[in-house]
């Protein structure tokens, strides 16, 4: 077989290589429901450009899909995002963002799989609709962290408030962002980190 043409293969990215320093690497995934941020979210922090799989709002969505506060949304993701982001010199984390719509449920064993934990984004407007992807990450062990992204013409509520409105324990983070800033997802990755690493704490003592 003739290879010639594979020396006009571009090489990897500079930007898309994992530093050389990197000793580890962890998997989060970033689920809430439609419409909330998951995709801005890894398109912000993430540090090789993200791989998106938008596709325009299929028949099957109409009707399905609530579009409250997103109706100018014409595209959905309809398999995942995955982006990385360095944590520090040695930690790196694979983001992978996932459709939160029950029909795409099927997709989610696997996407769990090897989760370290998730960031769960949830919007004030549709609250309930991160119910069934919080008892998801629970019934699977996955830990998680909530992330409340502002969005400006949504109500806004005492944190404490929210985590009594969505059940959660005390001991779970529940946090506000603005997705879109950088500084802020990171932040929420930062918090999820350290809860994680509180959690090995409490589990190797135990
Ligand atoms: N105002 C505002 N708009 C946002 C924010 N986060 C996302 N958006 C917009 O809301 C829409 C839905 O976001 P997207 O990331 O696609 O949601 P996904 O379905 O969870 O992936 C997009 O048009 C975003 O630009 C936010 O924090 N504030
Ligand atoms: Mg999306």
């Amino acid at each position: 077989m003739d290879f010639k043409g594979s020396d006009t293969v571009p090489g990897p990215r500079t930007e898309d290589q994992l530093p050389h320093t990197a000793q580890a690497a962890a998997k989060i995934v970033i689920v809430g429901g439609f419409g909330v941020g998951k995709t801005t979210m890894v398109g912000s922090v993430s540090e090789i450009r993200p791989l998106t799989t938008e596709e325009t709002m299929t028949q099957a969505g109409i009707g399905v899909d609530d579009n409250y506060g997103s109706a100018t949304k014409t595209a959905t993701t309809v398999a995942m995002d995955f982006g990385r982001i360095k944590i520090t010199d040695q930690l790196v984390l694979y983001l992978f963002g996932t459709p939160g719509q029950e029909r795409f449920w099927f997709l989610w064993n696997g996407l769990f799989e090897g989760a370290l934990g998730a960031v769960v984004l949830v919007d004030t407007r549709r609250l309930e609709v991160s119910f069934d992807v919080m008892g998801r990450l629970e019934e699977r062990g996955v830990p998680f962290v909530v992330a409340v992204n502002s969005f400006p013409d949504a109500p806004r509520y005492p944190l404490e408030d929210l985590r009594t409105a969505l059940d959660l324990s005390k001991d779970v983070p529940i946090m506000e962002c603005d997705v879109r800033r950088r500084a802020s997802s990171r932040d929420v990755l930062m918090t999820l980190m350290r809860f994680l690493h509180s959690l090995a704490m409490t589990r190797s003592l135990t």
